[in-house]
């Protein structure tokens, strides 16, 4: 049997009850064939697949807190830190109440790709908790911060592991984590990158993961003789990758006439108001209804049914999943394939599923996935760790430009790793393969660990 294929067996035996980590191995592995092929006998001598599927450790514990009537509540929390043959662990945390020991081992593990592309030295790690912020107060999401770092803080440290904002985490999270850390360690380190201005934050990490996804996307659409301006744009998800997504498209000249949350999804002819969108989201939390409440051009549609493929089923050029993994099935692909979709470039982890994915490359539509297209948001969270070692601020216009080259600088290495291996067009192949190199050029020269 041949390695690839024996790891993958051994990866499902393990890990039965882990679909997302699975699916996140399987889309990897399975891209990686030319390359392991290429030195089959050395990477199984050394174990190297069976080594790169095993996080270095996987940390789980309780989060007591009290919530404001008094009671109290127990979440359970997680970080897995990966793989650090490049740098210091570095992820996000997500808190999300979907969070389990599959999603989080998922995102770690294509976080140490991801990272290895931005040519940064960071390694690969993910945190997180089944915690769900909505609704709370602040004063429920500071006792549940402070109880989640008091234990996080054993693990982590400005040169061991970095974590950072996801799905549920931003500003005003990373603020209260890194107040405990601070106050437990008694250390005044970069500890957490997306903190405020204040203390120790970048300029431009806020918007960083958007805008690095259109970065990477314009230098796409250049390298096919095509432009951003007067392209159409569909987007889902409505939080920081989204909003900042959105704004750069439009600084660009492309319309943006999609959004979604997780109860329904809006159609705005216009082009999305970035400072209605802003004001809903970022000042009031509140849902995309109220955007479209708001905004007499723009349509609000309930969470979809199984006959509605939401933002996906509008005409548009070019589509960008921003919201969460598994978010664009095959249905979902199809109708954007039918609408003439010519690229699709993932803001999200793993937002296409392995099916959707493979159609829309069959049918020649542009498909660059989340570890190369989102890298923009990690890579300057380690400019922001470069900041905090230095002791210095780069100004925006300095992390913006630094950003901008890392992601076209991305976009080439993968596309050249993708024809260097004959498979031309193939970025999900290419941003493996590149992101992979790297990992296991640092681990052989580690020796066993
Ligand atoms: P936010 O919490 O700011 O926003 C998440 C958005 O996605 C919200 O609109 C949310 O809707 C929607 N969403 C989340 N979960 C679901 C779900 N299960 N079903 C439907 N909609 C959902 O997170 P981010 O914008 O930071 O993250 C979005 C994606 O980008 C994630 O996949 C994340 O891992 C990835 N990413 C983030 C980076 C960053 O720097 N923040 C960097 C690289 C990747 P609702 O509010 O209704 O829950
Ligand atoms: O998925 C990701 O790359 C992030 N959530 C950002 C991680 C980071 O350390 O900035």
């Amino acid at each position: 049997m041949a390695y690839v294929d024996e790891v993958l067996e051994q990866v499902k035996a393990k890990n039965p009850d882990q679909p997302e980590f699975i699916q996140a191995v399987t889309e990897v592995l399975n891209s990686l064939r030319p390359v392991v092929e290429a030195n089959e006998e050395k990477y199984r001598k050394l174990a190297i697949l069976e080594r790169i599927t095993e996080p270095d450790r996987q940390i789980m514990f309780r989060v007591p807190w009290v919530d404001d009537k008094g009671q109290v509540q127990v979440n359970r929390g997680y970080r897995v830190q990966f793989n650090n043959s490049i740098g210091p662990y570095k992820g996000g945390i997500r808190l999300h109440p979907s969070v389990n020991l599959s999603i989080i081992k998922f995102l770690g593990f294509e976080q140490v790709f991801k990272n290895s592309l931005t040519t940064l030295p960071i390694g690969g790690g993910k945190g997180g908790s089944d915690f769900d912020p909505k609704g709370k107060s602040d004063n429920e999401i500071m006792h549940f911060c402070q109880s989640f770092m008091t234990e996080l803080s054993k693990y982590i440290g400005a040169d061991t592991d970095v974590p950072a904002g996801d799905i549920g985490t931003g500003a005003r999270e990373i603020g209260f984590m890194f107040g405990q850390y601070k106050r437990i360690r008694d250390l005044y380190e970069g500890v957490l990158t997306g903190k405020g201005l204040t203390y120790g934050g970048s300029l431009a990490r806020t918007e960083a993961t958007g805008y690095g996804l259109l970065y990477l996307t314009e230098e796409l659409m250049k390298c096919h003789g095509e432009s951003m301006e007067g392209k159409t744009v569909a987007i889902s998800g409505s939080g920081n990758v989204a909003t900042y997504a959105a704004q750069k498209a439009q600084q660009m000249g492309a319309k943006v006439v999609t959004l979604s949350d997780s109860t329904g999804w809006i159609y705005d002819p216009e082009g999305i108001d970035i400072d209605l969108l802003k004001e809903v989201k970022e000042v009031k939390r509140a849902r995309l209804s109220e955007y479209a409440a708001a905004r007499k051009s723009a349509e609000y549609h309930d969470k979809k049914d199984a006959n509605d493929h939401g933002v996906w089923n509008i005409k548009v050029d070019i589509a960008l999943p921003c919201a969460t993994q598994n978010e664009l099935n095959l249905d979902d692909a199809k109708a954007l394939v039918a609408n003439g979709v010519k690229a699709v470039c993932e803001g999200a982890n793993m937002p296409t599923t392995i099916e959707a994915t493979e159609y829309l490359q069959a049918n020649g539509v542009w498909f660059v996935g989340g570890k190369a297209a989102n890298a923009g948001g990690v890579a300057t969270s380690a400019l922001e760790m470069s900041q905090n070692s230095e002791r210095l601020s780069w100004s925006f216009e300095e992390v913006d430009s630094k950003l901008k080259g890392i992601m076209v600088g991305i976009y080439h290495a993968i596309d050249d790793a993708a024809k260097k291996y004959g498979m031309e067009g193939n970025y999900v192949a290419g941003a493996n393969i590149a992101g992979f190199e790297k990992v296991v050029t640092a681990m052989i020269a580690q020796g066993v660990c």
